[in-house]
């Protein structure tokens, strides 16, 4: 990477999943000038941080996947980390985006130049880059979120968060502690089960379980998969049914008392034990929290070398972890399962757009865009998975897929008018989130806490509807919503 200052016509911040939509549509538009700027050593974004044994996609892997580059690869329905990682990478190579990357470079400031129409960035190298469009794909899930317990720091063995694993880490025989029980933990608890001395799972929750229905792909399915109409008949038949399970997370839908039902007969079958079935039963309405697919995660809970631990943990101490009936949890490894830092995005990012605004500012009571990819006052700015637009039930790749395409066709709307800069009028962002905020207003989102939600209540993670919606939404992009320069 030569080092000194660089002018592109697109800067992209991320090399995940959004940064590889926006840089294969930027090719196929015939657009070369764009460099992908990311922090780590390499590409995948939440594939590359998140290397914890056991993870993988929690949609059906048809499905994860963009509608331009079909994988016939994939060796199960829910694909392993490393699989998708492969697969990503592969999608780096194939669509032509390795020379456009710049790895191990992180984007510490970047400043909306109204006279020029560019942004302005700073690298943490201290080079000075500028784009007239800034596409920023910093991940919603990429900030790890420590738990706040005292004396976490002082643990003499050895900590890990999910999101930063370390494999060199030994846990064959060991003690080791897993604090959380979300869809991560879900995930990484049945091996670890398989290779602790001893597990200890703190629960602070019960979350839902609903059956993974799972298998392999064979053979026959790769080679079916290569063929496009099979391929997209699969990948339309769980799009309809993951729209579907949407419906579960409104009162007195069916498919709402389906998955209850589900929920529940999985709890029955698989825990035995009544104290541990009741330690382990969901106490909020379903959907509030991510709802966990997991088969293999309940019978851990019947391993002899396996313990759920409910009662709330006071203290972290060197030796491990006290609890509130004043036990004393011996452990050589913690686990932090505990999620992201979704309250405050583009934390280690000072954005600044026109007039000095400063977007934490403008987010501090919780993030808000258009739609979830602009925000008025920050012309030029396409935010790839932004406010809104996380989904509970599908794959965010259609979110993403939606977003790059709308970005691609502003870009290309303002070259074609002779604009320098768009502007997103203030009072369509303003009613675009009144009414979203109305509609989530005694949701199933509300009942409870989790990372869909800022501090002060307020939902600004979530999009509460079908995709098709989202879609449709971001199908045009219109003039008339800017103001233009
Ligand atoms: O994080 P979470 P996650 N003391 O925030 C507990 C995506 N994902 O990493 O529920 C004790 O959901 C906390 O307890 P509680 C997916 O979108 C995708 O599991 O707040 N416990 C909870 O149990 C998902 O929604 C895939 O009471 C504490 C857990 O830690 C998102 O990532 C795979 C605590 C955190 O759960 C985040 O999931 C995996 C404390 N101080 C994840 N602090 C795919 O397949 C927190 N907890 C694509």
């Amino acid at each position: 990477m030569p080092a000194g200052d660089a002018s592109y016509e697109v800067l992209v911040l991320g090399a995940g999943m959004s940064g590889l939509a926006v840089g294969t549509l930027l090719r196929r538009a015939g657009e070369r000038r764009f460099a992908i700027v990311e922090k780590s050593a390499g590409p995948g974004g939440t594939w590359w941080d998140n290397r914890y044994p056991g993870a993988h996609v929690d949609v059906p892997s048809p499905l994860y996947c963009f509608s331009w580059a079909p994988n016939p690869h994939w060796t199960r329905r829910f694909a392993a980390a490393p699989e998708i990682q492969a697969h990503v990478e592969r999608q780096y190579d194939e669509q032509g985006l390795r020379p456009h990357l710049q790895l191990g470079h992180a984007i510490t400031e970047a400043r909306f130049d109204a006279e020029a129409g560019r942004w302005r960035f700073t690298t943490d190298d201290g080079r000075r880059l500028d784009a007239r469009f800034f596409v920023c794909s910093a991940g919603p899930l990429s900030q790890p979120r420590w738990p706040a317990i005292e004396g976490l720091a002082r643990f003499a063995g050895t900590r890990l968060h999910s999101a930063r694993w370390d494999a060199a880490v030994p846990l064959d025989g060991r003690r080791i502690g897993v604090i959380g029980t979300g869809s991560t933990a879900a995930q990484l608890i049945p091996p670890l089960a398989r290779r602790a001395g001893h597990l200890t799972v703190f629960q602070r929750t019960a979350h839902w379980v609903l059956p993974r229905i799972d298998r392999p792909y064979g053979a026959l399915d790769r080679a079916l998969a290569r063929f496009p109409p099979y391929a997209a008949a699969v990948r339309a038949f769980w799009y309809h049914v993951l729209e579907w399970g949407r419906r579960g997370f409104d009162e007195g839908t069916l498919a709402r008392r389906s998955m209850t039902a589900a929920g529940h007969r999985l709890l029955h079958a698989q825990v035995r034990d009544p104290v541990l079935r009741e330690q382990l039963r969901p106490r909020y309405p379903l959907g509030c929290k991510r709802i966990i697919y997991a088969s293999d995660y309940y019978p851990v809970f019947a391993q002899p070398n396996v313990a759920l631990v409910t009662d709330d943990i006071v203290r972290v101490v060197p030796e491990g972890l006290l609890t509130a009936d004043g036990r004393l949890h011996a452990l050589d490894v913690l686990v932090c399962a505990t999620g992201f830092d979704t309250a405050a995005p583009l934390q280690s990012l000072r954005v600044q757009g026109l007039d000095g605004r400063m977007l934490a500012d403008d987010w501090r009571a919780g993030a808000e865009a258009y739609r979830g990819v602009t925000v008025s006052g920050y012309p030029n700015l396409f935010l790839m998975l932004g406010p809104n637009t996380g989904t509970g039930h599908t794959s965010t790749l259609l979110y993403i897929e939606a977003q790059a395409r709308y970005a691609l066709q502003a870009m290309a709307a303002l070259r074609a008018g002779g604009h320098r800069w768009a502007d997103l009028r203030p009072e369509v962002q303003r009613e675009h989130n009144a009414a979203l905020q109305a509609r989530l207003q005694g949701s199933v989102w509300t009942h409870c806490r989790s990372w869909y939600r800022h501090d002060n209540g307020r939902i600004t993670a979530l999009f509460p509807g079908f995709t098709r919606e989202y879609v449709k939404g971001l199908a045009r992009w219109r003039a008339e919503d800017y103001r233009l320069a």
